[in-house]
């Protein structure tokens, strides 16, 4: 019979529905609740994108079903069968573990649908899967980043190629593009964490495939907590553009996101977009990776390189 391998496909995680931001949001802050103020935030956010209230949700479903399809098609002498585990809802990475386990799969690998590593983000999740798979004894190996695979930088630069179509006549030289990313508290940096390098490598890569020399990094959607985070914030970067620069167009590509979600749904396309349009700059932002074929086979090929101890 065909090998068998299990492949836990980690990622963020979302609510259900609305009576679950609650729980959601708690599991976020390390079992802290929210205060009622904080809740409601979030719920207004969430009430507030357009495409159903939580699109995360059924876009990594189909994530999922897609890799595993293109996994199977690529490699049929393997049988590959694909696991969710989510950060901060259910099946949660743990949950997923045990499903492999109780179906007995004996080789597992494990990637997150993130293709930058932090000790905080990747980092987080991979310590949780190996820890279950420990206890379970089962034995995994993890992709740690894929932010420069060629299929992955052809993706996103088709996005921005395509989408400076929407400015027009406009001379490519005079529309800034901003490519962004989650950002994280600041100590990441003292630890030497590779997450900031990573997320310009991959941006300098789409710049010179699209041939874009009008470009910058901008972070978004940190936290509101005391301590300090990556900056500027992609906000900040569009007043400093205007009022310094003039900047009138901007492209903004979020690199660090693979779907559509809250954090560009909400973060870009309402708050940036409303800070852009009081400063009269025309912003218009890549589509989101999804279901992209090259996405999936980015996905498929690291997993496999894996596989083979390449
Ligand atoms: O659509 C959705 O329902 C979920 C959207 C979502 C994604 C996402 C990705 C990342 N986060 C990262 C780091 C942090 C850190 C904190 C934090 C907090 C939140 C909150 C919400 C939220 N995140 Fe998130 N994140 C998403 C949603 N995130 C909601 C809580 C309210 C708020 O602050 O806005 C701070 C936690 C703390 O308080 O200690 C840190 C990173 C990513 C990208 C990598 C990945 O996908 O894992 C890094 C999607």
């Amino acid at each position: 019979s065909k090998q068998r391998i299990g492949v836990l496909v980690m990622s963020y995680g979302t609510p259900e529905s609305l009576d679950q931001v609650e729980a959601y949001y708690t599991h976020i802050r390390r079992g802290n609740p929210p205060s009622p103020e904080q809740l409601k935030e979030l719920t207004d956010r969430y009430e507030a994108i357009v495409g159903g209230f939580f699109p995360l949700r059924e876009n990594t479903n189909k994530q999922v079903k897609a890799l595993e399809e293109r996994l199977n098609a690529d490699h049929p002498q393997v049988e590959f069968v694909c696991y969710q585990g989510l950060k901060h809802a259910a099946p949660f990475i743990e949950d997923g573990v045990e499903q492999m386990a109780k179906d007995g799969i004996r080789q597992a690998v494990g990637i997150v649908l993130a293709p930058h590593y932090s000790v905080m983000s990747v980092g987080g999740y991979i310590k949780r899967a190996q820890e279950k798979a420990e206890e379970l004894g089962l034995s995994m190996q993890f992709v740690k980043s894929y932010h420069l695979h060629p299929k992955l930088i052809e993706a996103l630069s088709n996005r921005v190629t395509e989408t400076l179509q929407r400015f027009e006549d406009t001379p490519k030289a005079d529309i800034r593009v901003i490519f962004t990313a989650h950002s994280l508290p600041e100590k990441i940096v003292e630890m030497r964490d590779p997450y900031p390098e990573q997320l310009l490598a991959t941006s300098k890569a789409v710049a010179e495939q699209t041939g874009v020399d009008n470009w910058q990094f901008g972070w978004q959607s940190a936290g509101r907590t005391a301590s300090p985070w990556l900056g500027p914030d992609i906000l900040d970067v569009l007043h400093t553009i205007k009022n310094e620069e003039q900047v009138q167009n901007v492209l903004v590509c979020p690199v660090g996101f693979v779907s559509d979600h809250l954090e560009v749904l909400y973060d870009l396309d309402i708050e940036a977009q409303q800070t852009a349009k009081e400063l009269g700059i025309h912003l218009e932002r890549t589509p989101s990776l999804n279901t992209d074929p090259l996405y999936m086979e980015t996905l498929s090929d690291v997993i496999y390189q894996l596989c083979e101890g390449k």
